[in-house]
């Protein structure tokens, strides 16, 4: 199987993150993103919506993050989505996609000061879900494992920090303990260079 997708992109290091958890060997294909590869005929006959990431299965191409991730589970083994916790671990995952990664993504490209107090608060939000979630001692919100629930508050933590918009407190712990397991460190790593090289392009507008 392999994976197309870009080291930048939050969506395919929540995917990325995920396969490299579970332990799949499945190979990685970095998308020509800035190339234009998101437009080309090919990519789009397999991702309908011409985004990232898509999974090319023996079940033909798989594309939405969490359903990646849900067709590996339903193979085995069950490592995303526990036996016990699955609910759990789709809620949150539901919550960190909706609420954190496209809150994050949307200024990560635009920076106005509109599109940051949404961010902010949509994001301040969802941390405080979080927050009452971690609040009896949990590692992570489903329990002592990283699962599913996990994988888009890590990455949604990540572009927080690199883009300045605060996280509280209460969620400091918790992204120390994602942060210090090694798939999410070479997660973050290989997404550094693109935050620096795209940075210039992604200010806000120089005012006159
Ligand atoms: N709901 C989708 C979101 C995928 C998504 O938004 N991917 C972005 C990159 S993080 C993308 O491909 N953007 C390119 C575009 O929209 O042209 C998922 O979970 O996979």
């Amino acid at each position: 199987m392999k994976l197309h997708f870009h080291p930048l992109s939050s969506y395919s290091r929540k995917t990325a993150v995920g396969i490299a958890l579970r332990g799949d060997a499945i190979e990685l294909h970095t998308l020509d993103v800035f190339g234009g590869e998101l437009r080309s005929p090919a990519f789009q006959a397999m991702s309908p919506f011409g985004k990232m990431p898509v999974l090319e299965s023996p079940d033909g191409p798989i594309y939405e993050s969490t359903s990646i991730l849900e067709y590996l589970e339903e193979r085995g083994p069950r490592v995303l989505l526990p036996a016990g916790v699955e609910r759990l671990a789709r809620h949150f995952d539901r919550i960190g996609d909706l609420y954190l990664l496209d809150a994050i993504g949307a200024f990560f490209w635009k920076k106005t000061p509109e599109v940051q107090a949404e961010t902010e608060k949509t994001m301040h939000r969802a941390w405080t879900v979080f927050a009452r979630q971690l609040a009896d001692g949990r590692p992570f919100v489903a329990g002592d494992r990283i699962t599913l629930g996990d994988l888009s508050a890590a990455i949604a933590v990540d572009y927080a920090h690199t883009e300045g918009v605060a996280v509280p407190e209460t969620i400091a712990p918790y992204a120390e303990r994602l942060y210090s397991h090694p798939v999410l460190q070479a997660s973050r790593e290989a997404a550094r260079p693109f935050v620096e090289a795209t940075r210039p392009r992604r200010q806000p507008p120089a005012t006159p």
